[in-house]
């Protein structure tokens, strides 16, 4: 079974200004393709692996396994949880509810979410999540696969590698992900957060 780049529910100007489509373009194409070839060349060679009962390299392909497989499946749900936004995106309904009970408020959700993703050392990405009982929970995973808690679901995640903002925003990271709230796409983290 082969991994597939999945397409963009958009067009790959869509999320302009706020996000550029130059960026999107490559961020797709290149890097998310990147990921999903990593991890079927790690998943090929786990197989070659079994077939010829030579495992000396099964720490390396299973690193390689975990870090494209991550990588690939947090880009699915990042195209996912984006839409052609506005200044004042915000979320509605059973999710606001839910980070209401969570966080606070709504504005209190904004400031961890910008503060924690701004904070990843390196690459990474900030995640929010919800455990079995629908608590909510932000993360700030590193590079793609370090510090979560297994068992949480994934509702919305921001990327926030260099190659995610680089073209548009330089160095400039706390201003992607002031204008990442602005395209955050609440009807999907809602129907992630509701499955
Ligand atoms: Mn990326």
């Amino acid at each position: 079974m082969e991994f597939k780049l999945p397409n963009l529910p958009y067009e790959y100007g869509a999320l302009e200004p706020y996000y550029d489509k130059e960026t999107v373009e490559l961020h797709h194409s290149k890097h998310h393709a990147a990921y999903v070839a990593g991890l079927n060349n790690a998943v090929a060679k786990l197989k070659e692996a079994r077939d010829s009962g030579d495992f000396a390299l099964v720490k390396h392909w299973e690193r390689e396994l975990a870090f494209h497989g991550a990588g690939h499946v947090l880009h699915s749900v990042f195209w996912e949880n984006m839409k052609a936004g506005s200044d004042d995106n915000k979320a509605e309904g059973k999710i606001l509810e839910a980070i209401k009970k969570s966080f606070g408020s709504y504005d209190a959700f904004v400031k961890q979410f910008s503060a924690a993703t701004a904070s990843v050392e390196g690459s990474g990405w900030g995640v929010l999540a919800k455990n079995s009982d629908g608590d909510l929970q932000i993360f700030t995973v590193e590079n793609h696969q370090k510090a979560f808690i297994p068992g949480y679901q994934i509702l919305l995640v921001c990327d926030v590698w260099e190659h995610a903002y680089y073209l548009k925003y330089q160095n400039r990271r706390p201003e992607w992900i002031e204008n990442f709230i602005k395209i955050i796409n609440w009807e999907e983290v809602e129907r992630r957060y509701s499955q």
